[in-house]
């Protein structure tokens, strides 16, 4: 995946012509886009392979299941096109060292500690040891919190140079530069891009606040 921007598009638009009409717009601003369950629901999983014609696509499907069902995620959304797939990592070791193995040469993200309030109910008190577990899985990197950065910071500790994903900028809080600075090498941006008036704008607002930062 690249770094020219250090943005990733989390396109969680449920009408799939708008989806790749603000795809297309913004694939220069951002180095990768995100799709979620509510664009692959409405639209089938063939937007996965639409949209990896315009840009790197990372599947958030957030697995966390039994090893088995995890790597035939996972080889679905690889086989579809995906260049990285997000899971869960509190399912523990068995279960993510096979997401790594299914995903062979696309990348394996995992979630230590979600963006939202209810994120620190329970998975915050385990991140470290949840991110320290990725790394001997040998996942690609991590999602952490955009709208904690303090917390961006503890991963980055653990997760020495693996990526680290951001989400949680703009709509829920967070700002792209304190994520960055605290660590993370993208930041995942949706409803403030895919949401405006005009999403270009907006991407490239966020790309030239972090630039210098990246
Ligand atoms: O901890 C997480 N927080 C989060 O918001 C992990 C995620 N994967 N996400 C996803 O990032 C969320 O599901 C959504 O697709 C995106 C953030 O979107 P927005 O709040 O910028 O609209």
């Amino acid at each position: 995946m690249r770094r020219d921007t250090g943005i990733i598009l989390a396109l969680d638009e449920t009408d799939g012509l708008k989806a790749l009409r603000i795809a297309e717009s913004v694939s220069d601003a951002v180095d990768a886009i995100k799709i979620n369950w509510p664009l692959v629901l409405s639209e089938g999983p063939e937007m996965i392979t639409r949209l990896s014609e315009i840009s790197d696509v990372i599947c958030d499907f957030k697995v966390a299941d039994i090893p088995n069902t995890v790597r035939l995620i996972v080889e679905e959304a690889v086989s579809r096109g995906a260049s990285g797939v997000i899971v869960h990592a509190f399912t523990g070791e068995d279960s993510l060292k096979e997401a790594v193995s299914a995903a062979g040469s696309a990348d394996i993200f995992a979630v230590t500690e979600m963006s939202h309030p209810g994120g620190m109910m329970f998975t915050a008190q385990h991140a470290e040891e949840m991110a320290m577990l990725g790394v001997k899985c040998g996942v690609a990197g991590f999602i952490a919190p955009a709208t904690r950065p303090e917390r961006i910071k503890a991963i980055r500790a653990v997760a020495g140079n693996l990526k680290i994903l951001s989400p949680g900028v703009g709509a829920q809080g967070g700002s792209a530069s304190s994520a960055i600075s605290a660590g993370a090498d993208y930041v995942i941006v949706g409803r403030a891009i895919y949401d405006a008036d005009y999403p270009l704008s907006v991407a490239s607002a966020i790309r030239d606040e972090i630039k210098p930062l990246l």
